[in-house]
């Protein structure tokens, strides 16, 4: 391959780089590096990445493509060779959970702990070690996450849990009734054909099956699938897709997909997050927040624009992802009078809503709109206190 197909604009320390040019390197790809200062940005890395304006970006025959794992997913699929993902789904969902996992818990903690004093970095710094005794238990006896080489993580990983005893193919499903992210697990079952045992849990009082099965984070869903255990929504549905082939959720091409996952993790981070904080919080907290929502809804509005679904003709991956923006939004808008959701400022995310709603498997399948109020208005209420010492700590 030319060198000049593939550009990397990187910072010399950075590992978010690095895992990028391993996996260049592993695969044999060639490219071309651009060193870029993050502390006085280029004007290529600002066009290149308006939304995030951070390293790495890689540049493949012109197509952009942004943040590490995505970029990870991204070569994976354009470079058969040396795989780095496992073959089979589960061990490929069980890679991606750990990745997660380690970003979110040990990444994270790690860097406030070195950049923090006193209490907040003996907070962290328990935080971080915690999180390396998870990771600890699952590479234990391994000499790669990859086994015997050096992949995004096992081919013999360990289960979360132990198998639970069941049919090959029975598939149950762990949820609460007004949780977001079981329900884009259970419309991809469903868009799929795939039958499934609805478990109800209670959060606020977790079942001895749910801390069994999602022992790490002891969050709903938790999907089972012939006794494998996979958690984490967008795991879940990375491992559908990849399980039940029929009626694909992304699309063919990796650039797609890898839009598509850039996306999904986009909303989630700053239109999910912000907008739960504008929720729960009071004062200049939620003003700040509901900015931020509305910053973030309105690159998604760039990105719809002019399309039916995010997937195109067909609701996708990316509407299962976004599509509490649909119902949940305007729930919170309506309890905490943010005014987020505004059809003119928004026009193809409302056409777009509307699309979604009217689909059969969506509109029979969504919480019931008044106990949603009831919840999310008491909700707001007890977190509000929590949401303003958080702001201090
Ligand atoms: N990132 C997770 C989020 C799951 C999540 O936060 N679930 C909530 C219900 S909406 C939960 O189980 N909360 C219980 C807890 O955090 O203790 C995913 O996508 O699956």
């Amino acid at each position: 391959m030319a060198s000049q197909e593939v550009k990397l604009i990187g910072f010399w320390i950075s590992p978010f780089v690095h895992r990028v040019e391993w996996a260049l390197k592993l695969k044999g790809v060639e490219y071309e590096y651009i060193e870029e200062d993050i502390f006085n940005k280029s004007p290529l890395l600002l066009e290149l990445n308006p939304v995030h304006k951070k390293v790495p970006v890689m540049v493949h025959r012109g197509k952009v493509i942004l943040e590490s794992f995505v970029i990870l997913e991204y070569i994976e699929e354009t470079w058969k060779e040396s795989p780095l993902l496992p073959q089979d789904p589960y061990e490929r969902a069980m890679a991606r959970f750990w990745a997660k996992f380690a970003e979110e818990e040990l990444l994270e903690d790690a860097w406030i702990a070195l950049c923090s004093h006193g209490s907040q970095k003996e907070r962290a710094v328990k935080s971080a070690i915690d999180a390396l005794e998870k990771i600890e238990g699952e590479i234990k006896g391994k000499s790669f996450f990859g086994g015997e080489a050096i992949g995004s993580s096992s081919d013999n990983t360990k289960k979360l849990c132990n198998t639970v005893p069941m049919a090959s193919q029975e598939v149950k499903l762990i949820g609460f009734w007004v949780s977001p992210f079981v329900r884009r697990v259970e419309w991809a079952l469903k868009l799929k054909g795939v039958e499934y045992e609805y478990i109800e849990d209670d959060i606020f009082n977790k079942s001895p099956l749910l801390l069994e099965l999602n022992p790490v984070h002891k969050r709903v869903p938790v999907m089972v699938h012939g006794g494998k255990v996979i958690v984490e929504s967008f795991v879940i549905l990375e491992y559908i897709e990849e399980t039940w082939k029929e009626s694909p959720l992304l699309p063919r091409d990796p650039y797609e997909r890898a839009m598509a996952r850039f996306w999904a993790k986009f909303a989630e981070e700053e239109v999910l997050d912000n907008a739960w904080i504008a929720l729960c919080s009071r004062g200049s907290q939620k003003e700040k927040a509901v900015k931020s929502t509305i910053d973030a809804l309105e690159k998604i509005e760039g990105e719809l624009k002019g399309k039916s679904f995010f997937g195109g003709e067909a609701i996708g991956y990316l509407d299962l992802a976004l599509g509490w923006i649909s119902y949940w939004l305007p729930v919170w808008d309506e309890i905490s009078s943010l005014q987020l959701l505004d059809s003119l400022k928004f026009p193809s995310i409302t056409t777009w809503q509307n699309n979604f709603l009217e689909n059969p498997v969506i509109k029979e399948n969504l919480p019931p709109k008044e106990k949603m109020v009831v919840y999310f208005h008491n909700r707001s209420k007890e977190l509000a206190p929590v949401m303003a010492s958080s702001r201090h700590a």
